[in-house]
């Protein structure tokens, strides 16, 4: 197993259901990650660890989600110069998810955090391949292969309606 090039991390193990769409893309790209819960308030200190280690551990970017009060992006950033993409989710404690997504999105000056949609960890897991495939070119060339999957997708979509009409699609 090669060494992880990806920190996935969360909150909480209720955040996994939408965070396993970040695990999933990164599975399917064969690209390695590690994938592990780390609470901003109930694991401060393993916080501390996990982020101020984590490049001399050989990870290149971080993918942080957190819903409710979601400091664990900003925090994870604020301890580590690696990249961090954060993931607000909808949480049992979220009040309508906007909470999560202004908790990850409005850092101060000198402290990105590259927010995706709420529960948008797919993208999050896209954006990470694309951060490493700026310099691997394996990795590159299966993103430019995914991005033509896209485009074909809705190429099919539109040679069906063509096709059938539209009102006997859904
Ligand atoms: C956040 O609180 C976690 O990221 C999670 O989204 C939310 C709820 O956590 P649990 O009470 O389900 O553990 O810190």
């Amino acid at each position: 197993m090669s060494k992880p090039l990806v920190g996935i991390i969360m909150g909480s193990q209720s955040d996994l259901n939408v965070m396993r769409e970040a695990a999933e893309f990164l599975e399917e790209l064969k690209i390695p990650f590690e994938l592990t819960i780390v609470s901003a308030h109930r694991t401060p200190l393993r916080m501390v660890e996990y982020a101020s280690t984590a490049r001399k551990r050989g990870l290149k970017v971080i993918v942080a989600g957190a819903g409710g009060a979601a400091h664990l992006p900003g925090m994870v950033a604020s301890l580590t110069s690696l990249p961090v993409i954060g993931v607000p989710v909808k949480s049992s404690n979220s009040i309508d998810g906007w909470d999560s997504v202004l908790s990850i999105l409005q850092m101060p000056g000198g402290v990105p955090v590259a927010t995706v949609a709420l529960n948008g960890a797919k993208n999050a897991g896209i954006l990470a391949a694309q951060i490493l495939g700026t310099s691997n070119k394996s990795i590159g060339r299966k993103l430019d292969t995914f991005k033509i999957s896209l485009r074909k997708k809705v190429e099919d979509s539109v040679k069906s309606i063509e096709r059938k009409g539209w009102q006997h699609i859904l």
